[in-house]
């Protein structure tokens, strides 16, 4: 069977490494779309693709540039995209609503109006997140609980999902969107609240901290596994018909609970160590995300299983080695 082709825009993040991991594994040709700056950087920026870099065919490109877009969907004529980059720490998004509205919103915009013009029968993914049920009336959520996102990144990826749905149903392309939960793992930014508490554990044990500090430990977070979440992305293309899913563990744990965990891997009580921080908290937060994901599995036949208790001793355990301290 000839290669199949497909772009993955993030292809730097932590979800793009492990779906472009996946979809070298499949037998795809995979292509990514990466800025200028992380090609010339790749020590730093390309660091988690560093494994598969000779497999790879990156193009340089920007979000914010419908000319480079068209030039890079015009060159690899993908059979399916993936949609992953975006402005999407929700904290700096309160700081930037212009920048994160404007390259989240027409980044997707772009993207879905070059593939109609030169790929109309690409399959596109859309990253959608539970950032945008927000303040949501239903606990748990689900693909028919309305949307009220409490923050722009929420916004941009409610009107993220509403394009990709419009291009679905005015131009009849092949436009699914996956309302992923949080997913996390050691190759998550440091700047996210598993990610911050893990190299924290690591810092203090290897004696180059003595606190951590965060904001509201009370907010609930239905946090999965990264590896195991792309699977369900690249399954949502490969169903007849488009459609939406949400894809989530089923479990949700508090920022406490996540804090309190971490530490004990490394055999630390997070209480002599965790300190809070009002400037942390968020103008508007988001207090309980838990997903119901039987849509996805029934549909698409995908399945979660790992426990909470695994992800984060797997991510404390490799910032420990990261730290020199291994456990
Ligand atoms: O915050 C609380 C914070 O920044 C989680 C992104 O991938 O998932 C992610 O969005 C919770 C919030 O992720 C700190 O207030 C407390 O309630 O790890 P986070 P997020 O905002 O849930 C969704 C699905 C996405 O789509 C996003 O792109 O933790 N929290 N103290 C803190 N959060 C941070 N970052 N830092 C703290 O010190």
């Amino acid at each position: 069977m000839p290669e199949r082709r497909a772009l993955i825009t993030g292809i730097t993040g932590q979800d793009g490494s492990y779906l472009a991991e996946f979809l070298l594994a499949q037998g795809y040709e995979v292509h990514g779309l990466v800025r200028r700056v992380a090609l010339e950087d790749p020590e730093h920026r390309l660091s988690r693709l560093i494994d598969i870099m000779d497999r790879l065919h990156l193009h340089a490109a920007s979000l914010e540039s419908y000319a480079s877009i068209h030039q890079v969907v015009e060159q690899v004529r993908p059979e399916e995209c993936y949609h992953l980059a975006a402005q999407s720490f929700v904290s700096y998004a309160f700081d930037d609503e212009f920048s994160t509205l404007n390259a989240n919103i027409n980044g997707t915009h772009y993207l879905l109006a070059a593939l109609r013009r030169l790929a109309p029968a690409c399959r596109f993914y859309f990253a959608g997140s539970s950032e945008m049920f927000g303040h949501a009336e239903h606990v748990p959520q689900n693909e028919k609980t309305p949307f009220h996102p409490r923050s722009s990144y929420g916004i941009s990826k409610v009107a993220g999902f509403e394009l990709a749905r419009n291009y679905r149903e005015a131009y009849a392309m092949h436009c699914s969107s996956g309302i992923l939960f949080n997913h996390e793992s050691p190759r998550r930014g440091f700047e996210f609240v598993t990610r911050k508490i893990t190299s924290g554990v690591a810092r203090i044990r290897a004696g180059r901290a003595k606190e951590l500090r965060l904001g509201n430990l009370e907010a609930q977070r239905d946090w999965g596994h990264a590896r195991l979440y792309v699977a369900a992305m690249w399954r949502m293309l490969q169903e007849p018909s488009p459609d939406d899913y949400v894809v989530s563990t089923g479990e949700t744990h508090s920022v406490r609970e996540f804090a309190e965990k971490a530490f004990a891997v490394a055999g630390l009580d997070y209480r002599d160590y965790v300190v809070t921080d009002p400037a942390l908290y968020r103008p508007a937060e988001v207090s309980l995300l838990l997903g119901d994901s039987t849509k996805a599995r029934q549909k698409l036949g995908w399945s979660y299983s790992l426990p909470f208790e695994a992800l984060v001793r797997e991510m404390v355990e490799s910032d420990c080695r990261l730290a020199g301290v291994p456990l």
